[in-house]
């Protein structure tokens, strides 16, 4: 069931993203972060360079947020009903580390088109103006695709160091979230974030992203998951759902998909990043 208001459909159309929206309990985010660091203790590389993405493939746990009623019902408000994951990433900001995400749009380089998607940033932790939360700039979703530098800065954690210059960071609006909120992103709004000058982990579990199954990838292949409605036009490759925490043959999948994930990040790049 659709469930976004009126002022919230308004919002996004006329700024380009919503937030903050209620979705987990202080506590179910806890337990997720739990899950989240386990798998990392446990199995240190997986969550490592290109580990960061699909953990919904390899984690019960996190396959659950993805198919959450009250995200879906937000997300089919905006894209409609038939809804597929297609994929998710963890963008992880630890204390004293240098990790930044620069301004940039989502749409430059995904290969997600028509543009019936969008980005659901959900906090695992406390996300604010010290520990590094997004900027958005409102807006800027109503223009076309902007110039990127691919700057391959080395604390940068987005693929290529993608980056619009010169944003008037005085214009764009911190995305304030508390454990088990979220926001929700257009593909083309000019977004980015900070440092995180806390003393602790700043964490988001970034569905990345919900398409709707007339999106087809233009640049290469992936692995969807059905999250609601049905598959007519069948135009990637579907997975079924992890049952057990790094079963061996859902680790096979996300290598895939982690493999041709990465053909279509660096389609035409000068050089390969870490993620
Ligand atoms: O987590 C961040 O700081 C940035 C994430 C991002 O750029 C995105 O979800 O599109």
């Amino acid at each position: 069931m659709p469930s976004l208001s009126s002022s919230q459909i308004k919002k996004y159309n006329d700024e380009g993203f919503i937030a903050p929206i209620d979705i987990l309990s202080n506590k179910e985010a806890i337990e997720i972060k739990k899950e989240i660091e386990y798998i990392e203790n446990k199995w240190p590389n997986e969550q490592e360079g290109l580990g960061r993405n699909y953990i919904h493939m390899i984690s019960p746990v996190l396959d659950k947020v993805c198919n959450n009623s009250k995200i879906l019902d937000a997300v089919e408000t905006i894209i409609g009903k038939n809804i597929l994951v297609c994929g998710t990433t963890l963008f992880i900001k630890n204390p004293q580390e240098q990790g930044f995400v620069s301004f940039h749009q989502d749409a430059k380089y995904i290969g997600l088109e028509p543009y019936n998607w969008v980005t659901a940033w959900i906090a695992i932790t406390d996300s604010n103006e010290e520990n590094g939360c997004m900027r958005m700039w409102p807006g800027s979703q109503k223009d076309k695709l902007r110039h990127h530098n691919q700057k391959f800065d080395e604390n940068n954690l987005l693929t290529r160091g993608q980056t619009i210059e010169n944003v008037p960071v005085e214009q764009t609006i911190p995305v304030i979230l508390k454990a088990g909120q979220m926001s929700l992103h257009h593909p083309v709004i000019v977004h980015g974030s900070g440092l995180n000058k806390s003393k602790d982990r700043r964490i988001g579990f970034v569905i990345q992203s919900y398409i709707g199954t007339n999106v087809d990838q233009v640049l290469g292949n992936i692995y969807v998951q059905l999250a609601r409605g049905k598959d007519k036009y069948n135009y990637h490759e579907h997975t079924i759902r992890p049952v057990e925490r790094m079963n061996r043959k859902d680790i096979l999948t996300r290598n895939n998909a982690n493999d041709e994930l990465s053909k279509i990040f660096y389609n035409k790049a000068k050089k390969i990043g870490k993620f």
